[in-house]
């Protein structure tokens, strides 16, 4: 075939190929033309173009995370890569595979204002598992065979162990356009094969005598792709009699069993039942938790030994008791663990009270819902129930991922949010990657404060009929008129809130959404039905939400009864 005359960027070429690659999400410029040419020309690559590497690579992050495979983006060089941070950061804490590739300058030319020009090889350090630089001119000795090893390298880093982004700093000098004749699928593949990760019979055992009763076992699992075997085992687990299993939305684990409402239960407890049910062991996995309740818990209990299963880049001691750090797969581990429990059988009632503590949550919570006025709690209930079989649920932060939790989730696809940093940044270009490789509806619910900072999303080409996105407009950053630490200052409005003008109808007509809005509830159930059945445009449906009165809706429902 004929592509560019640059060996590293054919090379590279190859070896995504090999490893999995499928998509690849360019930015525009001139550095990486010659990639655009070694990537674009091949056709096992799937290359999407949009503008804004901010949106970009937040893109890539949502298509691997709903393809599980590893997704490529590529800009040039510049401020360009430094736009990518925010996606990359949530990425490595959320352990996705990115794969990012900036085009570079020739070292010599940096800092002699040459332009668009900056250190790069090391701009994303702290937030890529492994960063490498390939030179711009691979003949000498040993040029083609070290780009190769590490591209192989940093390619396999990518999606093994704690998987998560790496960066590819390719250098590259003019002419830029230059091309050649070049032999496809030529270079050499590096493979792996993981080791057995089960654990020893005889450790398993020693560990499940640990949690034997009377001792009382919580297991929380925090964000997670879904995952069957997970769910088995901790089903498994559940019908222990001492063990109580937590699970947040986004863990995408469901059970009767599961106690999946986790701050509806736990502000309903009284300071004894807190006391009762306080577990004297933890287990955690999955990511960094929604739920400041039961951190804060956790947290502020004397005695109690915490557990973190699962892949980690380092040691994670989120409630100040870690005592056991175990690295390996949550659900090889804790199936484990049940079988190496299923002995004991001496009786608890630990398991049970979490339950009914659970339900009698439930039921509040109904009617608490069913009295409340028009707000975003409201909207939100009625919203979430209706969300059919096959959609997948996209939450930005602020206040829609706590709704959620507090909400019946049980019949939803699979749910995600951008909780590995937490950035209000990306959720929509998130959401519009997941759903570029998504056969179904992906919904994303957002804010009006998160809509508009990810707005150019909205023009990006990968925008199709299965999109769709709810944006709640209750007068900008609502959690902010909820959460204690700003709630009261005198500067609420002027610098936390901060009302957004979001002219979403016209943004809806420029960008070729369908448009819908609701003032109440009334509107919503037709709004919604009208949205939910559009399925020949994108969509946008704007539900209009009191600001005040939304956050004492909220406030309310955390009040002791
Ligand atoms: C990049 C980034 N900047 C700032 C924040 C802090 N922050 C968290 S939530 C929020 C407001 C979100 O407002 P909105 O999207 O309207 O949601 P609401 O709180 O109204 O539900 C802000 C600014 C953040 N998480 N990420
Ligand atoms: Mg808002």
């Amino acid at each position: 075939m004929v592509t560019t005359d640059k060996s590293s960027c054919n090379i590279l070429a190859d070896l995504l190929i090999a490893h999995g690659i499928r998509n690849v999400v360019f930015s525009p410029g001139s550095r990486n033309a010659p990639l655009v040419m070694a990537l674009s020309r091949r056709e096992e690559l799937k290359c999407d173009v949009v503008i804004d590497e901010r949106s970009a690579a937040f893109i890539a992050l949502g298509m691997s995370l709903q393809s599980g495979k590893p997704v490529a983006v590529c800009c040039t060089s510049g401020t360009a890569l430094l736009n990518y941070a925010p996606a990359v950061a949530e990425a490595f804490y959320r352990q996705v595979p990115v794969v990012v590739i900036s085009a570079d300058r020739p070292e010599e030319w940096i800092d002699q204002d040459d332009s668009q020009t900056l250190w790069q090889q090391d701009a994303l350090a702290p937030y890529v598992k492994r960063r490498c630089d390939i030179a711009a001119h691979l003949n000498f000795e040993n040029g083609e065979w070290v780009c190769n090893r590490l591209v192989n390298d940093l390619l396999l880093e990518a999606v093994n162990g704690r998987r998560g982004p790496v960066h590819i700093n390719i250098r590259l000098d003019a002419p830029l356009n230059h091309q050649r004749e070049f032999q496809p699928d030529m270079s050499r593949v590096v493979r792996m094969v993981s080791p057995s990760t089960e654990l020893p019979t005889a450790e398993a055992r020693r560990l499940g005598e640990k949690l034997a009763p009377p001792k009382k076992i919580l297991i929380i699992v925090g964000f997670h792709e879904p995952d069957e075997r997970l769910n088995r085992a901790l089903v498994k687990l559940a019908r222990r009699p001492n063990v109580a299993v937590m699970t947040e939305t986004i863990a995408n684990l469901h059970s009767p069993l599961f106690v999946s409402r986790i701050d509806s239960t736990l502000c309903r407890l009284s300071d004894e039942e807190k006391e009762r049910l306080a577990p004297d062991v933890v287990i955690t996995a999955g990511g960094a938790l929604v739920s400041r309740f039961v951190k804060g818990w956790l947290r502020s209990l004397p005695e109690v030994e915490h557990w973190h299963v699962g892949v980690s880049h380092t040691t994670i001691d989120c409630f100040k008791h870690l005592t056991l750090r175990v690295e390996m797969a949550p659900a090889v581990f804790l199936r484990q663990l049940a079988s190496a429990m299923q002995i004991f059988d001496t009786p608890s009632d630990y398991g049970k009270e979490w339950q009914l503590a659970a339900a009698r949550a439930v039921t509040d919570h109904d009617k608490y819902v069913d009295r409340c006025q028009w707000s975003d709690m409201k909207a939100f209930s009625y919203i979430v129930s209706r969300i059919p079989p096959r959609w997948n649920l996209h939450l930005s932060n602020g206040t829609p991922v706590r709704y959620a939790q507090l909400m019946d989730c049980s019949h939803i696809h699979r749910s995600d949010c951008n909780r590995g940093v937490s950035g209000i940044d990306g959720c929509t270009s998130t959401a519009l990657g997941a759903s570029a490789v998504y056969n179904d509806t992906t919904l994303l619910i957002t804010g009006d404060m998160s809509c508009q900072y990810d707005i150019a999303a909205l023009s990006s080409t990968l925008v199709s009929k299965r999109f769709k996105m709810i944006v709640i407009c209750n007068g900008g950053g609502g959690i902010f008129r909820f959460i204690p630490s700003t709630a009261a200052l005198p500067e609420l409005e002027k610098c936390f809130a901060v009302g957004t003008r979001l002219p979403l109808k016209d943004l809806a007509a420029g960008y070729g959404f369908a448009y819908y809005e609701a003032h109440d509830l009334t509107e919503l159930k037709a709004a919604f039905a009208a949205f939910a059945a559009n399925y020949i445009e994108p969509a946008i449906l704007a539900v209009f939400t009191p600001p005040y009165e939304s956050a004492e809706v909220l406030k309310q429902y955390f009040q002791p009864v």
